[in-house]
C-alpha cells in the first residue's frame, strides 16, 4: 500500500512477469533497494492474463524456467513438454514464494509517469494510486507482448453477448457450452484457443483476416524418467541454449536446404513434424533466407495440411498466400485444421468478405450476417513498443520516450536510450526479444544490467547512458541483419504491420540469441563502450 511504500529507492522494476521477478530477486540481492510496481493482482505477466482455453506455450518447460536457482530446477516438476497457462503460472506463484519476492511487490498498481530529474540523475515514478518514489534505476520489464490490441470495429462496444479478448481472459473462466460464438484472428491465440471453443460451442464461426502457418505442438506428457534426465542434464541444456539461436537447443540439418536432395528434405522436415513444435521452422539454417529455401518447407506443410482438411476449398483459405512460412511466428497447435471439419465450426474468410459492422446480437460483414452470443477477440497485441507508450517516460530536455521513438524504436542493444540515463529495458526491441525463449532472454538482460550497476558502484559513477551515436550503428546493425533474411517481409507485429499508423520497422534483432549474448558482454568488457559512464553529479 501508498503508506507503508518507500520513496526512496535504488532501483523500480516496472512488471512482475518473468523479467520484473528475477530482476527484483537479482538486484535485491545484489543490495539494492528495489520496488516492484505491478498492474495486476499477481506476478506472472503475459501467463497472469491470458487464460484462454488452450493457452499454452510454445516452447518446451524444461527451457521455459528460470536457470538462475539448481535448487528451483531440482525441485520443479513440470508435467508435461508443453506446460499450460495454469502450469506456468503455478510455477511463477512458486518461485514468488520461494525467493520471498511479493513483499517487494506493490500489486494492483499502474505505473503512470516516469521523469527524469536530470540535475540529480534521478527518476520520479508516478503511479494510478497516487504512489512517488524516488529512483536510481528503472528497470522497464513490461514485456513485448502485454497491451492487447482491440480492434477498431463499428459498433463493438454496442454487442450485448459478451467480448472476451484472450489476454484479459475472465479469472474465472466462460462457458461457451450452448452459445454461437465467434472468434476473431487467427494467430497463435486464435489457432490454441479455436479447437477448444469448437468443442463447447453449439457452433462456432471463425472470422479469418490472413491465414497463417501452425504445425502440431507435440505436445506430450512428461515421465518421472524424462523428468530424471532432464535434471541431471540441465548445466549442459542451459549451456547450449545460451549459446543457441532462440535459447533452446537445436541444431539445424548440416545442409543448407538448396543443398539438400528431395529425400534428405522429406525426411528431415517429417522428422521435425513428427517431433512437433516451432523449431520447424528452423530444420534448415537457411529457411528464412531466401524464397527458394523457405518453398522447400511451404511446400512441405502444405502436403501435410491439405491432407487433413475435408473440404478442400476451406483448405484453400487456409493456407496463407501472403508470407513465407517462419516470417510470422510460426503457430502450434493441437488439431487445428481438423477443427474445419466439424460441422459446427465455420470458416469467414474476411479477405473476401471484411466486416461492415458489430451490432447488439451478431456480426455483419459484406457478406451475410452471424448472429452470436459470445465474441472472442484473438487479436494480438500492440507488440514490442505498445506498453512502453502508455508510459509518459519522460528523459532529458523533456522529450518522452513516445517522441524519441516516433520513426521506431531507438536503442543500444536494446537495453538502453540516449537521453534516458540509466533506465534500463528488457526484452524489448533491439534485443532477441520475441524471438528467443523469453525466460532465459530476461535472465540475460537482468544481470547485464546488474553487472551495469555494480560497474559503476565500483568507479563510483552516476550513470550509464547509451550515445547517440552506438543508438544509430545499433539500429543499422539490426535493420541490415533483419534485411538480410525474409523476415521485414511479412505484415507482421515484428514490423508493427498489426497496429495502423506504427512507422515499419523490424524491431528484433535477428542474430540470434547466442550471438547477441555475446555482443552485449562484448560491450560490458570492454568498459562499457558505446556507452556515457557518467560522473556523480
Ligand atoms: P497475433 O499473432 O498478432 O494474431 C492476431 C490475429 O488477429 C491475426 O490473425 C490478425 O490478422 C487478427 N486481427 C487483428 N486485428 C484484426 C481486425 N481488426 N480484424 C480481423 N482480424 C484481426 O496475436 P496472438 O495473440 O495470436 O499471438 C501473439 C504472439 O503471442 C504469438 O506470436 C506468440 O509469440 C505469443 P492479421 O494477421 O493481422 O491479418
Amino acid at each position: 500500500s501508498a503508506g507503508t511504500e518507500p520513496t526512496e529507492v535504488d532501483a523500480v522494476v516496472v512488471g512482475a512477469g518473468f523479467a520484473g521477478m528475477y530482476a527484483l530477486h537479482r538486484l535485491r540481492a545484489d543490495g539494492l533497494r528495489v520496488r516492484v510496481i505491478e498492474a495486476a493482482d499477481g506476478v506472472g505477466g503475459v501467463w497472469y492474463w491470458n487464460r484462454y482455453p488452450g493457452a499454452r506455450c510454445d516452447v518446451e518447460s524444461v527451457d521455459y524456467s528460470y536457470s538462475f536457482s539448481e535448487e528451483l530446477q531440482q525441485e520443479w516438476d513440470w508435467s508435461e513438454k508443453y506446460a499450460t497457462q495454469p502450469e506456468i503460472l503455478r510455477y511463477a506463484n512458486h518461485v514468488a514464494d520461494r525467493f520471498d519476492l511479493r513483499r517487494d511487490i506493490t500489486f494492483g498498481t499502474r505505473v503512470t509517469d516516469i521523469v527524469l530529474d536530470e540535475q540529480a540523475l534521478r527518476w520520479e515514478v508516478r503511479t494510478g494510486s497516487g504512489d512517488v518514489v524516488s529512483t536510481r534505476f528503472v528497470v522497464l520489464a513490461v514485456g513485448p507482448l502485454s497491451n492487447a490490441n482491440i480492434p477498431d470495429i463499428a459498433g463493438l462496444d454496442s454487442f450485448e453477448g459478451g467480448v472476451f479478448h484472450t489476454a484479459h481472459w475472465p479469472h474465472e473462466g466462460v462457458d461457451f457450452t450452448g452459445k454461437r460464438v465467434g472468434v476473431i484472428g487467427t494467430g497463435s491465440s486464435g489457432i490454441q484457443t479455436i479447437p477448444c471453443i469448437a468443442e463447447q460451442a453449439a457452433q462456432l464461426h471463425v472470422f479469418q483476416r490472413s491465414a497463417n502457418y501452425s504445425v502440431p505442438a507435440g505436445n506430450v506428457p512428461l515421465s518421472d524418467a524424462d523428468r530424471a534426465a532432464q535434471k541431471a542434464n540441465y548445466a549442459e541444456r542451459r549451456r547450449l541454449s545460451f549459446l543457441s539461436g532462440g535459447g533452446s537447443p537445436h541444431e539445424a540439418h548440416p545442409k543448407s536446404a538448396l543443398e539438400a536432395s528431395e529425400e534428405e528434405l522429406r525426411e528431415a522436415y517429417e522428422r521435425r513434424w513428427q517431433l512437433g513444435g516451432v523449431l520447424f521452422s528452423k530444420t534448415f539454417p537457411d529457411q528464412v533466407l531466401s524464397t527458394e529455401a523457405n518453398d522447400t518447407a511451404r511446400i512441405f506443410w502444405e502436403e501435410k495440411v491439405r491432407a487433413v482438411i475435408d473440404d478442400p476449398a476451406v483448405a484453400e483459405l487456409l493456407i496463407p498466400k501472403d508470407h513465407a512460412i517462419g516470417t510470422k511466428r510460426i503457430c502450434t497447435d493441437a488439431n487445428y485444421f481438423q477443427t474445419y471439419n466439424r460441422d459446427n465450426v465455420n470458416l469467414v474468410n474476411l479477405k473476401a468478405t471484411p466486416i461492415e459492422s458489430i451490432d447488439a446480437t451478431g456480426v455483419q460483414t459484406t457478406g451475410e450476417r452471424y448472429e452470436l452470443d459470445a465474441l472472442v477477440l484473438a487479436t494480438g497485441f500492440d507488440a514490442m513498443t505498445g506498453s512502453m507508450d502508455k508510459l509518459n517516460i519522460v528523459g532529458r530536455g523533456g522529450q518522452t520516450l513516445k517522441q524519441a521513438w516516433a520513426a521506431g524504436p531507438q536503442t543500444y542493444l536494446g537495453l538502453s536510450v540516449a537521453g534516458f540515463p540509466n533506465l534500463f529495458n528488457m526484452t524489448g526491441p533491439g534485443s532477441v526479444s520475441v524471438l528467443a525463449n523469453m525466460v532465459l532472454h530476461s535472465e540475460l538482460h537482468v544481470n547485464w544490467v546488474a553487472d551495469a550497476i555494480a560497474h559503476l558502484d565500483a568507479h563510483g559513477a552516476a550513470a550509464l547512458e547509451a550515445r547517440p551515436d552506438a543508438v544509430a550503428d545499433w539500429v543499422q546493425e539490426c535493420t541490415d541483419r533483419a534485411a538480410a533474411t525474409l523476415m521485414p517481409t511479412a505484415n507482421s507485429w515484428y514490423v508493427g504491420a498489426n497496429i495502423p499508423g506504427r512507422p515499419r520497422v523490424f524491431m528484433p534483432f535477428v542474430g540470434g540469441f547466442g550471438v547477441y549474448g555475446q555482443i552485449i558482454a562484448d560491450v560490458a568488457a570492454a568498459g562499457y563502450k558505446g556507452f556515457d559512464v557518467i560522473e556523480a553529479p
